[in-house]
């Protein structure tokens, strides 16, 4: 297990390397050129700049967090095969500095979804919220919602660029009849078409869960539960075709057992998120603090599962609360410092006693 933590860049994020080497057992950046527009080159001078940054406090470059798709990939245009020509180049990159592993998603439309960013929690911090009955049919309400923080700011979200977010309705009507099997069909060609590259560059792709499990405004979600989860690494069985386990969007359905799914599947997971969610009666959830009682997701026995699985990928601490001072404008929702360090020494401390626990058997 190798444990890392996510970083927007120079200049895109408040948090310094020089603060993450502070953490104890960080040793891998998760990184990504944020400025790049889904089915853009990322160039060799590009990510040599960013290879020399991390060198400089001895992170890893090891994994990306994204490399985004396309849209016309997803949607099966014709137009599709240049973009898919111009991911292949992207790996081919990225690995001659390094790069194990590319997370990526297949969401149509939008990345990630929640209603309110900056929810207070009782204790005075606050987190990520999903308010069930406010995201149901009206998506340009949402975008705005999430477009005017992102302006106000002076931010962007990965998957949530402006340039995209302008053409919503055009957007919209590009995935008419895009419905789950034509998706799972468009991203099998993807994934066939870049698999003999990533063999060759020794780069693994992994998936990131869709967040939340379910579909939305009418858009299709494919990677919602084990048995999506099973048809995703059976269609193409392949070493490279891999996961970026998510337990947080996993977990925002609560019938989603975790732990379960890495003990099955520990092996094709290359990227590990471990997130805590917190439910409510009504369908709301809260994200909490990585603690196993202050959610619901089952963090210890979901790390008992990677331990015992004897995970050998990479793993970091995904969204945590805002803390101490942090708030809009000051950190990126979700990505503050605090309780994504205070979420990592929990991780280690839980895995340090695992391993002391092993070795005295
Ligand atoms: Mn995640």
């Amino acid at each position: 297990m190798k444990m890392g933590f996510r970083w927007y860049g120079e200049g895109n994020d408040n948090i310094k390397l020089s603060d993450i080497k502070q953490i104890p057992g960080v040793q891998s950046i998760v990184w990504a050129l944020h400025h790049k527009m889904p089915g853009e080159i990322w160039e060799e001078h590009e990510i040599a700049e960013v290879k020399r940054q991390l060198d400089e406090y001895g992170f890893c470059i090891d994994v990306v967090e994204s490399v985004n798709v396309h849209d016309d990939i997803k949607i099966g245009l014709p137009t599709r095969d240049g973009y898919i020509e111009n991911y292949k180049q992207t790996i081919r990159n990225l690995s001659k500095f390094g790069v194990k592993v590319i997370c990526y998603n297949f969401m149509p439309v939008f990345d990630w979804t929640r209603s309110n960013l900056f929810h207070p929690l009782p204790d005075g911090s606050t987190a990520l919220f999903y308010e069930k009955n406010m995201i149901q049919d009206d998506y340009n309400a949402m975008a705005d919602y999430i477009l005017a923080f992102t302006e106000k700011y002076n931010m962007s979200f990965p998957g949530w660029e402006p340039e995209r977010m302008a053409k919503l309705d055009e957007l919209f009507k590009a995935y008419e009849g895009v419905d789950h099997e034509k998706l799972w069909a468009n991203l099998k060609y993807f994934l066939e078409a870049i698999m003999p590259t990533c063999e060759e560059c020794d780069v693994k792709m992994a998936i990131h869960m869709d967040d939340p499990p379910w579909d939305i405004f009418g858009l299709p979600r494919l990677l919602v539960d084990e048995a999506s989860i099973d048809r995703f690494l059976k269609m193409v069985d392949n070493p490279y075709n891999c996961l970026t386990l998510c337990s947080g969007s996993l977990n925002a359905n609560p019938e989603n057992d975790v732990a379960a799914i890495v003990r099955k599947h520990c092996d094709r997971i290359a990227f590990a998120h471990i997130r805590n969610v917190k439910h409510f009666e009504n369908g709301d959830f809260s994200e909490a603090s990585h603690r196993d009682c202050d959610g619901d997701t089952g963090i210890l026995e979901i790390l008992k599962a990677y331990h015992d699985g004897n995970f050998q990928g990479y793993i970091r601490p995904d969204h945590g609360r805002h803390l101490w001072g942090e708030g809009a404008g000051t950190v990126r929702p979700g990505y503050g410092l605090y309780d994504r360090a205070l979420g990592i020494m929990y991780m280690l401390g839980v895995w340090d006693m695992l391993d002391r626990l092993k070795e005295s058997k």
